[in-house]
């Protein structure tokens, strides 16, 4: 995997203008629809259940994320989601608070159960919980017991048969055989509500235009994290309300070379 690839997939990007259906939760919604457009995505939030077939039928990527899940919701992401398996369109899961209650624990379980996942995306204590390992949440946020990712990000994805991504300070990739770590980031994005959330969009945007999973998940979070951290180090930004929108600003603006200056890529 080399820089010239992910630069050529953030291309892809612009000139496809993905249309990317998303499934999200209240609090991230208008964040996240900025962030897609700032990329160069075509962001869509539908949750009837009466039209949200069509619409992830003929979208590049579904993202669904239980933040602040419903019943209803839930349902509408299940038809959702089999629309999207049925018409070949990836789909993108952020278990958003796995382990802080039974119902979200569960209800994760239940959309991975009945849909084929592309890409499982969240903080080490979702994704651990998701398969079973306690590991303490403290509502949306991970906590300080990370343990180590790489080990729970490969057996979530040899137990879950998908590709698992876990963030946080360093992101894992891993399909269970290949794995990749991507150290760019900052740790003002953890001041940020929904950068997680912003992400998993952002992903999704990435696997429409790039079929390797691998490749999409890595350009997608070197991007992002490259963003972050030339948004962080600008003087316009000096605390977490001026960072979110400048990280908007760098999304729509990241070049080539500032992505060649600061990818932190590695293959384990
Ligand atoms: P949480 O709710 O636990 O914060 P999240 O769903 O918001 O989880 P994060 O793990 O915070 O997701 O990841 C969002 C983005 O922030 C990713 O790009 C990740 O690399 C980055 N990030 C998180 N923590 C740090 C950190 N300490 N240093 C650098 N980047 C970080
Ligand atoms: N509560 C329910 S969803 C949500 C909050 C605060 C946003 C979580 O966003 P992220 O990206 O996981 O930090
Ligand atoms: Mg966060
Ligand atoms: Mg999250």
């Amino acid at each position: 995997m080399d820089t010239l690839q992910i630069i050529n997939t953030l291309e892809k990007v612009k000139q496809q203008n993905p249309l990317v259906h998303n499934i999200t939760n209240v609090v991230v919604t208008n964040f996240t629809a900025n962030g897609l457009l700032a990329l160069g995505a075509s962001p869509v939030m539908a949750y009837a259940k009466e039209e949200v077939a069509d619409m992830a039928k003929i979208s590049g990527a579904l993202v669904l994320n239980i933040g602040t899940l419903t019943s209803d919701e839930i349902e509408a992401m299940i038809i959702a989601g089999k629309s999207a398996n049925d018409h070949g369109v990836p789909v993108i899961f952020d278990p958003v608070g796995a382990g802080a209650t039974p119902y979200r624990t569960e209800t994760s379980r239940k959309i991975i159960d009945e849909l084929s996942i592309s890409i499982l995306r969240g903080n080490s204590a979702e994704i651990a919980n998701v398969i079973g390992e306690a590991q303490t949440i403290k509502g949306v946020d991970a906590g300080k017991e990370a343990g180590n990712t790489v080990e729970l990000a490969q057996k979530a994805a040899k137990m879950l048969k998908t590709t698992v991504i876990i963030t946080g300070k360093d992101d894992v990739i891993t399909d269970g055989e290949t794995t990749y770590v991507v150290h760019n980031g900052h740790p003002i994005l953890t001041k940020v509500t929904g950068s997680g959330c912003l992400l998993s969009s952002i992903i999704g945007a990435f696997t429409a235009v790039e079929k390797n999973v691998l490749l999409a998940s890595i350009s997608a979070l070197s991007i992002y994290g490259i963003a972050a951290e030339i948004a962080a180090s600008n003087k316009a930004s000096d605390g977490p309300g001026s960072f979110q929108i400048e990280l908007l600003n760098r999304l729509a603006t990241i070049s080539a070379e500032e992505i060649q200056g600061h990818i932190k890529i590695e293959k384990l």
